[in-house]
């Protein structure tokens, strides 16, 4: 009897934890993300069957088109195969998870060429966790396997979706990088022998440089240009990037720290000053805005900051100067007279260690924090989706390591994790790209692309994100042509 008990308490403690679990998980849930509009689903349009390992009826629940039904596997590895009534050509599937069990997961589709049938690999990744959106080149298939390769419990599948989606028609997409003054100043960016060159065909795919860092606030609210460079070698940089884009499109920001002042000494006794200021240093040194990364201003200073936000902008439209702040969605206090003045934000959507220690996974990475900014207002053209081009360890500790570091060279498109390390990797990268094409996000950030690998890898992260727009979006204008 005294056994039982404690069987019996047991049980009631693991019950509770799975209901704090499940609630933690309801409470951040995307599951119901809306699908992309105009597009039929062609896993119900044209389903002919689908059909899991062990056959049960219940597999039917991924392609009923509703969210609150689920496939629940027979396993921690399972798969099932969908086959439509005739051929089909799709580039995106959708993926909705019940819970976060996934951690591995691929798309194959079936080959039929007499001689050479086999399931062929188009897709694979890591997490699904809610919502996962799966940006892939055409594939014309009959049928698809859906394969779980790892999953820490048997997991469930509320809804596959596929669709065939057609470029989006839109005026510009930002692509900004950023660039720090000393390689810029030395001129490493433009020497081929330099490790931190960027290729010719950076220009096609930046279109936006935020310069690092150009200026820093003193407690008097001027703008000193730090370290060690001469407001000539600052002026002569900015000039460099000219240059080096000639006839193409560039935007050019002084990114703005506060590390160098007591913010709020320069924003209480320095606020009209430090207007006018931001105004002169933009025309001496040939910006074309201001963007500002405070991390982080605490509560009462987001107050503060978000009326100099709103005055700045007001001051800045008469030379058509553009502002933008960096972003995070764990420290965000901004005004909505703020939000609706900025020009754009750069979401830090990195560096953020999600329950499998990924530091920047589809969902925290990009589901999560723009879902985030949007409710909070911002309209889609503002928002620039952060993707880091480098690998944090999965215990969130203090190491940073390159895409390009010889030692970390990822095997494959699809791989994120590299010996402890994890990157958001060439697939995530045309993931987020597309998913904010899809979104109608004003464009990506990048951090940063003297990281990646060169341009003529087949890895390379510049390049995906270039692909991605080419095959995803009908851009109208240049950047300029607005
Ligand atoms: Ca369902």
């Amino acid at each position: 009897m005294k056994k039982k008990m404690i069987i019996s308490a047991v049980a009631i403690i693991l019950c509770l934890a799975l209901i704090i679990g499940t609630t933690a998980f309801a409470g951040n849930g995307f599951s119901d993300l809306p699908s992309p509009a105009d597009f039929e689903n062609l896993a119900v349009t044209h389903l002919e069957s689908i059909e899991d390992t062990k056959g049960k009826a219940s597999i039917k629940k991924a392609v009923d088109s509703d969210t609150n039904t689920a496939w629940k596997s027979s396993g921690t590895t399972d798969s099932f195969v969908l086959t439509f009534k005739n051929e089909q050509t799709f580039n995106t599937i959708i993926l909705r998870e019940k819970g976060w069990n996934v951690k591995k997961f691929r798309l194959s589709y079936y080959m039929e060429t007499p001689g050479n049938e086999h399931w062929e690999r188009f897709y694979e990744q890591d997490a699904i966790n809610d919502y996962r959106y799966c940006a892939f080149d055409s594939v014309t298939a009959k049928q698809i396997k859906f394969e779980v390769l790892e999953s820490d419990g048997a997991f469930k599948i509320r809804e596959v979706e596929v669709y065939n989606t057609e470029k989006k028609e839109r005026d510009s997409f930002r692509v900004s990088d950023y660039v720090v003054t000393p390689q810029l100043a030395k001129g490493e960016l433009f020497d081929p022998e330099s490790s931190n060159y960027l290729p010719a065909e950076y220009c096609d795919v930046v279109n936006q440089i935020h310069v690092i860092a150009a200026a820093k606030w003193n407690d008097n609210g001027e703008l000193i240009i730090p370290d060690g460079l001469t407001g000539d070698e600052l002026k002569s940089s900015v000039q460099k990037i000219r240059d080096f884009y000639g006839e193409k499109d560039v935007e050019i920001f002084a990114t703005v720290f506060f590390n160098a002042c007591n913010p709020d000494v320069v924003f209480a006794e320095h606020g009209d000053e430090v207007i006018k200021n931001t105004v002169d240093f933009l025309i001496e040194y040939g910006f074309d805005g201001v963007s500002y990364d405070w991390e982080y201003p605490n509560k009462q200073q987001w107050a503060v900051f978000s009326e100099h936000l709103v005055n700045l902008k007001n001051a800045l439209s008469k030379y058509d100067f553009k502002v933008s702040c960096a972003v995070s969605s764990w420290n965000f206090y901004m005004s909505d007279e703020a939000i609706e003045t900025l020009d754009q934000i750069e979401i830090m959507s990195y560096d953020l260690f999600d329950e499998n220690g990924h530091n920047s996974s589809f969902s925290s990475g990009a589901v999560q924090p723009v879902e985030y900014f949007l409710a909070k207002g911002f309209k889609p053209e503002q928002i620039n989706l952060g993707l880091p081009f480098y690998a944090r360890p999965y215990d969130g500790g203090g190491i940073w390591i390159n895409f390009d570091d010889p030692n970390y060279t990822p095997y494959d498109r699809f791989q994120n994790c590299v010996d402890g390390m994890w990157f958001s990797g060439t697939q995530m990268t045309m993931d987020k790209t597309a998913y904010a094409i899809e979104k109608n996000l004003g464009g990506m950030m990048i951090f940063t692309a003297t990281e990646d690998l060169p341009y003529d890898n087949d890895l390379s992260l510049l390049k995906s994100i270039q692909t991605t727009i080419d095959t995803r979006a009908e851009i109208k204008n240049d950047m300029k042509g607005e």
